[in-house]
């Protein structure tokens, strides 16, 4: 058993649909911490980083523009970072398999998640598939002070006149 973070986000139909109290509390049956925790807008430069590993399926214009919230005129994702024992793996099994049809029902994307007539899984939730991902994301999503655990190596730069941590 190691000890690990995760990037979940709550995607533009939870927030839509009010699910973010739902979620969190099927989350916190993971016993996980939670160590960082933000409203965003997402613009198409965080959607086109989180998911460059996917440009090239099919659905990847439309998966753009859910994670932007053009399909759901909500422009709020929910984006937090978990942490403890196992977080990778254990979030993953309570969110539920990617496709929200052949989710385990009571899953999150089981109970919540539809397939929409253009062929995109609307799953309600991201939730990082390994540890490389989640460092990746976790450093596009998050910048170290707003985690309240220092997670990966950091450094110091002078910002406008500011001194600011940036991950290393
Ligand atoms: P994951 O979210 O379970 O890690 P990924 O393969 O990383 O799955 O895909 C990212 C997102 O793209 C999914 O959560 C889902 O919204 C959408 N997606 C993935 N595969 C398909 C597909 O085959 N058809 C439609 N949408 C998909
Ligand atoms: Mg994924």
């Amino acid at each position: 058993m190691k000890e690990e973070a995760t990037l979940v986000i709550i995607k533009p139909d939870g927030l839509k649909k009010s699910l973010t109290g739902n979620i969190l509390s099927r989350l916190s049956e993971t016993k996980l911490k939670i160590i960082g925790a933000k409203i965003v807008k997402v613009n198409e430069e965080l959607a086109a980083k989180h998911y460059s590993h996917l440009k090239d399926q099919p659905f990847y214009p439309e998966l753009i523009k859910y994670i932007t919230g053009k399909l759901h005129g909500e422009n709020r994702v929910m984006a937090l970072v978990y942490w403890g024992k196992d977080a990778i793996v254990k979030v993953r099994q309570i969110c539920g398999a990617t496709n929200p049809e052949e989710a385990d029902p009571v899953s999150i994307r089981g109970a919540y998640g539809r397939i929409l007539t253009t062929g995109l899984y609307e799953n309600v939730v991201h939730a990082s598939s390994d540890p490389s991902e989640a460092e990746r994301e976790i450093k596009l999503w998050f910048e170290p002070e707003e985690i309240v655990y220092p997670l990966f190596p950091t450094k110091e730069v002078i910002y406008q006149n500011y001194k600011k941590f940036v991950w290393e």
